[in-house]
């Protein structure tokens, strides 16, 4: 199975319900990051039990179709299905790009979390549709991601392979240029947008400079 289906976004929201006081307040912030413009976010509540998973997944499918946006699941391939979201993100503590394929078939598109040139040839190899590169920048969870891999690695990994690369931590609008002309095709990221004052105002600061 070949990877790289058609990838129509170049704005990826990621979600962090720890930002917020509850999911609703989050799922209100992502609405207005919709209307905004995003077209495609990734919930990503690694901590949450897979009833309050589902539950939300739900809701996130919901609010996302209104605005005909892709949606992806973190980690879970049989949530992604259970929800008919779009798609699944793995990392590296998850399931392989193939035990996906092999589960799901081609049902749910498949995004990997990948921090260096051989990780992203390997996505490739292994089927992904698309990568997130990173972190490109520091991100204020360095404990989480590790040290910042550098804009060089965004200009090795768009040479070495093919699929669309999202260049992730530390992403403000500022940065967009510069990891575009490295070779991102566009950028994944979490505090710029659902940690702005104006959620809407920010995202749409953020399609502009993506057009
Ligand atoms: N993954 P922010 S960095 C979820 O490098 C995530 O793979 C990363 O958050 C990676 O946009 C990161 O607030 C955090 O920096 C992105």
């Amino acid at each position: 199975m070949t990877g790289n289906r058609s990838i129509d976004f170049r704005l990826y929201l990621i979600t962090d319900r720890k930002l917020f006081e509850s999911s609703q307040k989050m799922l209100i912030s992502v609405e207005k990051a919709l209307e905004g413009g995003v077209r495609a976010v990734q919930l990503r509540e690694k901590d949450l039990g897979v009833r309050e998973l589902i539950d939300l997944a739900l809701r996130m499918r919901e609010l996302t179709r209104e605005f005909d946006a892709r949606l992806f699941i973190n980690d879970r391939s049989d949530v992604a299905l259970a929800v008919d979201a779009d798609g699944v993100h793995l990392g590296a503590d998850c399931l392989s790009v193939q035990a996906v394929r092999k589960a799901c078939g081609s049902r749910l598109m498949t995004g990997v979390s990948t921090h260096s040139v051989e990780d992203a040839v390997k996505a490739q190899k292994d089927g992904a549709d698309f990568i997130t590169l990173g972190p490109v920048y520091e991100t204020p969870s360095k404990m989480l991601y590790g040290n910042p891999v550098g804009l060089q690695v965004i200009k090795e990994a768009s040479e070495a392979q093919s699929l669309p690369v999202f260049a992730i931590g530390g992403m403000t609008a500022g940065r967009i240029e510069e990891v575009l002309g490295q070779g991102a095709s566009g950028i994944a990221l979490i505090s710029a947008i659902l940690g702005a004052n104006d959620i809407k105002k920010t995202t749409e600061e953020f399609m502009r400079k993506l057009s």
